[in-house]
This record gives structure tokens, C-alpha cells and sequence, in this order.
């Protein structure tokens, strides 16, 4: 494009995308857009091969381009590379992450040999445990992860890593209406064989408190939907919807996941006592609390009803079924006076209490055992001789919703720590093309977000650190944490109070209840309501005691390595890992080459062939691409090489004038045009152009044929 600005760049990849031509380039970005379709043809093993070993713009932009970049470049600056794909919920992430994967493993594996198959089987392993069918994506992630292909010094695929990072925890216990729990649930009641069900007392999604909050439908394709029995295909059709989805399938996806654990060395023992944990999830889910009439200090007692799902959980989980009862409903306190130890003593729990008990634990459970399937999957995967690494993130972008919890505060600060990086590699980018093209252009500067970051990570006053003294204190207190940040940071260009927002929906929202912080991508107003339960990971103590001396060996494997400190309540900050885990990866990702992808949701209805300008427009934004446009503004954003240059202006002049060189031909048409100095540079092997310079250089040339004249009279003298 000659003239490039967000407008210009909309309309293009607009265009394109109504061709199908989901790919496009800004400088070495890569903007995909979701096609909402399969396009067969784009993914084949013929396609592969077209784009083995070939400089970006060779071929069409493809994801493909990017991953043989990365490999490339790998190879010649012997140095690893990490692929970071970004961009909003459903935007296509996780589909470009596989394609990644599957084109490094074709390419540079030993054609998809043992390592290769099984850094491709972590997927669906993954997903089952990770995704999550949401309103904005059948199929969302709902973790982070940074996948490592390693490489030996050969160049070829001998390992594999998956980092994972913030996995969403209240969806294991409260679905919102129209969205489901992760997927294994369903596959498990779906497409577990009747023997496995039967064991595990997996009957229907409705039956369990977990999944009936949420859509607890099947998902289903025509032909998987007959091996369903009757009560699972009323099941499926309840709380009605499509039964198909064209990637979701439950009961296949069962059968895949169950194969990929196989293949990855996981032992039929083993799995059982996985799929054990995931029913045992659901069982405690159903144990539910009442007040206790008899205990005259309030407390609460597991209802009647739900003695049958204790024992079912209890049983599954190796616990005795009465000390789960008790840890549920009561908890050990030591009285200290002095600093002296004293005795110990139980304190009932009201019903809030318990039941936050209780969703505490099937989290913790649930957390921990995606931690272990990871870290199974790591295990399975070799890592013998690595000599370099291609990483792909895949991660959540910038998110704003009507409210804003702790979940969309750690994935902001997040990707306000990759937008920094992006701006910083791609000014870095910019800055070499001008030295490689010997121009001698003064540095650029952006627009920073240093103080943003700063004031969510700082040590002393950071809102991280704010918030793990409040839960140190003896009662911790939402509001109070609220107003602290705000005395703490007042007056601060990045941190206001919600009432002062413009935004309708945060009205709502009282000073005590909630900050908003303006981020690179824009204000979001967070709501602190439970900013204090989820930062914290712990188990209350009692809890803590019996998982760890359960008899079931996995359960007991899972929390024996918490970091509980010794006679002490342990308090696990949420955020505080997620931060130390991301300066790991902010380590790597600097040391490593880059390549970005940046992914575009075309529209919110999931469909085929419909392109909403705004929508795609305000993710363009906040992927920090009008950042980039704005960068090149400063430099010289419009660049062509003379020989297109020469092809393009060619017919324009007197024969006897076309046979020159083509860097001759430029230097010969600028030297004639009267054309400021300043707006224009000769590189090595291009023209560049300052802002709307180009279009000028173009009129002169085309669209005034007096100026034309002069210019051949001038271009005379000129080669004269
Ligand atoms: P995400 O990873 O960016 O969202 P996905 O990669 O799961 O989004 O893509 C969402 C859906 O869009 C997929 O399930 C496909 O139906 C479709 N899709 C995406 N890319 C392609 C493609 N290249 N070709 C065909 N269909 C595609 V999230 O994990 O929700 O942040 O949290
Ligand atoms: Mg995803």
C-alpha cells in the first residue's frame, strides 16, 4: 500500500478478507482475520511446502510465512524466536497457534514422528481441560500458554515445553447462563463408555450444581449424536441451541482426548484416576449447606440431600466421609496469647462460609489437576539436546466488559507488559531498516506505558502489592484495599475514580468498590468486589490437612507440593505468582527473535462473510497496530524498492528515458520533481517517503501533464 494510514489499512484488509484473503502484512506483522469457515485449501500439506524455506512476501501472507520466518531466522542468527499471536476472544488465536505448530512439526520434524505427534496431541488434552464454550467463543481458551518447539543443532524438532498461565477458576463452580464449564465435563458424560459413567455416578449435566447454572447442553456432529443414549440426547437438547458445532463434538472429542492421554504414556490406571478427580469435582458440588438449629454458635450442616453426593466425593476422593463433612462445615483455630501456641479450637462456619469452603476446594482440585496434566504432558515430551526454541503465546488480549474483575486486571496488566514490547521491538524494527538502508534518521519516540505498568507491579505501593497487605491483614476488607489504592495513587493520570469515569455502566460502581485505570488500549473500571478471594489460592488449613493425608494417591501427590508454611495459614497470592511467572516470560521473549500475529474477530455473531468496520477498527487499536502507523508517521512510513518504482512510472517518460538503471531512473525523476528534500530519502535498495509524500511524487507525475513537461525538460538537464 502506497498510502497508509488506519483508514486505508481497514478498507485493505476489508477487501480482502471478502476474498477470503484472511492474511495481510503491515511491515512484518501478520493480521489474520477469522474467517468463520474452513478454507481447506489454505492448510494443506501442498500449501505447507509453498512456503518451506521462502522470504516473507515470496507468497501470499499466510500464518505459514510467519512460522518459516521464525524457523529462518533461527537458523541464520542462531538465535530462538518466539511467535506472539494476540487479539480478542475468538479472534482466532488458538487456530493460529495450530497452525503454527503443525507446519513447524511437517516441516522440520521427521514427519510427524513421536515428539512431533506428541507436541500436536497436547491440544485437544489442553482444550478438554482448558476450553470452554463462552457466548463470544464456542471453543475459548481459558488459560494462557507458551508452547516451546525445540530444535537441536541440526535443525530438526527434538522437544517440546508448554508454560501455562492463569487458568479461569470461577467457571469450574458458576457458569454464567449461556456459557458451559471446560469442556471435559461434557465429553466425560457424553462419550465415557456406560462402564466409566457408571463408576464415576456421571449421569446428566442438569443433574450437577456446577453445570446447571451454565448451558448444559452436549455438543454433538450428526453422526456422533447417534451413538448418544435417549437420556443424553434430552440432555443435549436441553436449554435448546444448535447440537452442532463445527469444532466442538463432545462425544468424539471424548474419544480424542482419551487416545492423546494414552499416546502421551498415560497409563489406563492413571487416567481413571483422572477422570476420578473431574466427577469428584462435580459430587462436591453437590453437597449443599443449611443453618444447624442445633449449634447455638450459628453454624451450618450439609443438607439431607446432598449426603449421597458427600459420600460419592468423599469415596472418590479418598477422604473419609465425615472429615470432609467437618472441614467443610467447621474450621481449626489455634488461640494464641502472647505468641504462645494455645489450644485448639474448632469455629463453626454460617452457610456463606461453607459453601465458599467447599467451591474453594473443587478449584483447588480442579487448578491443580491442570497443572499435573500439563506437567504429565511436559514429562512426555523429551527435551534432550535442545540447541534453540520457537515459542508461540498464545494468550487473551486486552478485555473490557460491562464489569471487570481480578481475572481481566491480571490479563490487562499482561498485555500492557506485551504492548510495551511490542513497541519497543517494532520501534526497534523501524529503526534497523533505516540503518540497514543507510538513512540517517533521528530517533523516534511513542507514547510509553511504563507508569502504568509501574503502578500495577511496583514494589511498594504497586495495586499487586497493595492488595496482598490487605489480605495479610487480620480482616481483610474489599473496601478498604479500594480506598488504600486510592490514597496511595491519588491524582494519577492512569488511575481514577470510577465515578469520574464518562462510562454509564460504571456508575453503578461506589468509590469503595472500584478503580479504573486508564490502559494504552483505553479506561476500564474494575470492580473489587472479590479481588481479595481470588488473589488468594489457599485452602483454609483444616481443608488443607485432609486432602493431604487422603488415601488416594493423586489427590495427595497434587497438594503435597503447596507451599502451605510450616503451622501457619498460607496465603498464596494469585497475583503475585502471575507476576513473577510473567517477568519469566518477559525474560524470553526478550531474549528471543519476534514475530507477532496480530488476530481480528470480523464480527460478534460467529459468522461467515460479514465485516463490522468498528468492531475490526477498535481491535486494530488496541493491538497496537495504529501505534506502528503512527511510528512509521514519525519516519518514513512509505517505502518502495526502485525496481517497482521503475515498473510503475515506466511508460511515463520518453523511451530513450527507460533504459536506465532503476535506482538511476528514481534518482533521475526526483532530481527533476520539485519535491522538497526533506520529504523524501534514498536507501540502499528503496525510496522512502515521508507521510503523504508519495501521493504527491505520484500527481505530479500522473494526473498534471504540464508538470509532466517540465519534468522531461528538467529530467534532460538532468542526465545531461
Ligand atoms: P481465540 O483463541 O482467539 O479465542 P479461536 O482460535 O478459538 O479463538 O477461534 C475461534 C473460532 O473461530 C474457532 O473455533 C473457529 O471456528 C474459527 N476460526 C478461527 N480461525 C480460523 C481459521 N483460520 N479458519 C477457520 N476457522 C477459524 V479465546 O481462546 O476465546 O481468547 O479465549
Ligand atoms: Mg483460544
Amino acid at each position: 500500500m502506497m498510502h497508509l494510514n488506519e483508514a486505508t489499512l481497514l478498507n485493505n484488509v476489508r477487501r480482502r478478507y471478502y476474498e477470503n484473503r484472511i492474511y495481510s502484512y503491515v511491515a512484518n506483522i501478520l493480521i489474520a482475520i477469522n474467517p468463520y469457515i474452513e478454507i481447506a485449501e489454505m492448510y494443506t500439506p501442498e500449501t505447507i511446502k509453498k512456503y518451506q524455506g521462502k522470504s516473507l512476501g515470496q507468497q501470499p501472507p499466510h500464518v505459514f510465512a510467519i512460522a518459516d520466518k521464525a524457523f529462518r531466522d533461527m537458523k541464520v542468527l542462531k538465535q530462538s524466536q518466539s511467535i506472539i499471536v494476540s487479539g480478542e476472544s475468538g479472534a482466532g488465536k488458538t487456530e493460529s497457534t495450530k497452525h503454527l505448530l503443525r507446519y513447524l512439526c511437517y516441516s522440520y520434524g521427521s514427519s510427524a514422528g513421536p515428539i512431533e505427534q506428541k507436541i500436536l496431541d497436547a491440544n485437544p488434552v489442553l482444550e478438554s481441560f482448558g476450553n470452554a464454550k463462552t457466548t463470544r467463543n464456542n471453543n475459548s481458551s481459558r488459560f494462557g500458554k507458551f508452547i516451546e518447539v525445540h530444535f537441536n543443532n541440526k535443525f530438526q524438532v527434538v522437544g517440546g515445553h508448554i508454560s501455562h498461565y492463569l487458568l479461569e477458576k470461577s467457571r469450574i463452580c458458576s457458569p454464567s447462563s449461556e456459557e458451559r464449564s471446560y469442556h471435559v465435563f461434557y465429553q466425560l458424560m457424553a462419550g465415557a463408555p456406560d462402564s466409566l459413567r457408571q463408576k464415576l455416578k456421571l449421569t446428566q449435566p442438569d443433574d450437577f450444581n456446577y453445570l446447571k447454572t451454565g448451558c448444559t447442553r452436549y455438543f454433538a456432529s450428526p453422526a456422533s449424536e447417534k451413538t448418544l443414549s435417549p437420556s443424553q440426547k434430552s440432555a443435549a437438547h436441553a436449554k435448546q441451541g444448535p447440537l452442532k458445532d463445527n469444532l466442538v463434538d463432545d462425544v468424539q472429542d471424548f474419544k480424542t482426548l482419551d487416545s492423546a492421554l494414552s499416546r502421551m504414556g498415560i497409563s489406563d490406571a492413571d487416567k481413571m484416576q483422572i477422570y476420578t478427580m473431574v466427577a469428584a469435582v462435580l459430587h462436591l458440588g453437590n453437597v449443599e449447606f443449611e443453618d444447624d438449629p442445633e449449634d447455638t454458635r450459628g453454624g451450618c450442616r450439609a443438607k439431607q440431600s446432598g449426603e449421597s453426593s458427600l459420600a460419592i466425593a468423599s469415596t472418590l476422593l479418598g477422604i473419609d466421609a465425615s472429615e470432609l463433612k467437618q472441614a467443610l462445615t467447621s474450621r481449626v483455630m489455634q488461640s494464641s496469647r502472647g505468641g504462645v501456641k494455645g489450644t485448639v479450637i474448632m469455629v463453626p462456619l454460617k452457610v456463606y462460609e461453607a459453601v465458599n469452603a467447599r467451591d474453594a476446594l473443587a478449584k483447588a482440585i480442579y487448578s491443580k489437576l491442570f497443572d499435573y496434566i500439563v506437567n504429565r504432558i511436559n514429562e512426555s515430551i523429551p527435551f534432550q539436546a535442545s540447541s534453540y526454541y520457537i515459542g508461540v503465546l498464545d494468550i487473551a488480549g486486552f478485555e473490557f466488559f460491562t464489569i471487570n474483575s481480578f481475572e481481566q486486571f491480571c490479563i490487562n496488566y499482561c498485555n500492557e507488559k506485551l504492548q510495551q514490547f511490542f513497541n519497543e521491538t517494532i520501534l526497534k524494527f523501524e529503526q534497523e531498516v533505516y540503518k540497514r538502508e543507510g538513512l540517517n534518521v533521528p530517533e523516534i519516540t511513542y507514547a510509553d506505558n511504563q507508569d502504568c505498568i509501574d503502578m500495577i507491579e511496583g514494589k511498594t505501593n504497586g495495586i499487586f502489592t497493595i492488595l496482598d497487605e490487605e489480605s495479610k491483614l487480620p480482616k481483610p476488607l474489599y473496601t478498604h484495599f479500594t480506598s488504600e489504592l486510592h490514597t496511595k495513587w491519588p491524582n494519577h493520570f492512569r488511575l481514577a475514580l470510577p465515578r469520574s469515569s464518562r462510562l454509564k455502566a460504571h456508575r453503578s460502581i461506589r468509590d469503595d468498590e472500584g478503580f479504573l485505570v486508564r490502559h494504552f488500549a483505553g479506561a476500564v473500571c474494575y470492580q473489587t468486589k472479590q479481588f481479595i478471594e481470588k488473589n488468594n489460592d489457599a485452602l483454609h488449613a483444616s481443608l488443607e490437612g485432609i486432602v493431604q493425608e487422603s488415601s488416594n494417591k493423586l489427590i495427595q501427590s497434587l497438594f503435597s507440593t503447596s507451599n502451605t508454611l510450616k503451622g501457619k495459614l498460607s496465603f498464596i497470592s494469585v497475583g503475585n505468582k502471575f507476576k513473577t511467572q510473567l517477568a519469566e516470560l518477559m525474560e524470553k521473549l526478550r531474549q528471543n527473535g519476534t514475530n507477532f500475529i496480530r488476530c481480528i474477530k470480523p464480527n460478534t455473531r460467529m459468522v461467515h462473510q460479514q465485516f463490522d468496520g468498528a468492531l475490526s477498527l477498535m481491535q486494530l487499536k488496541c493491538s497496537g497496530m495504529t501505534v506502528v502507523l503512527e511510528l512509521m508517521e514519525h519516519g518514513y512510513p512509505i517505502r518502495a524498492p526502485f525496481r517497482e518504482l521503475y515498473s510503475m512510472y515506466q511508460s511515463y517518460l520518453p523511451p530513450k528515458m527507460q533504459n536506465l538503471s532503476p535506482r538511476l531512473f528514481c534518482e533521475a525523476i526526483l532530481g527533476s520533481l520539485k519535491l522538497h528534500e526533506k520529504d523524501y530519502k534514498f536507501g540502499i535498495t528503496r525510496l522512502f517517503f515521508r507521510p503523504g509524500k508519495y501521493t504527491e511524487f505520484d500527481k505530479l507525475i500522473k494526473s498534471d501533464p504540464e508538470n509532466l513537461k517540465e519534468m522531461i525538460k528538467n529530467l534532460s538537464a538532468w542526465l545531461v
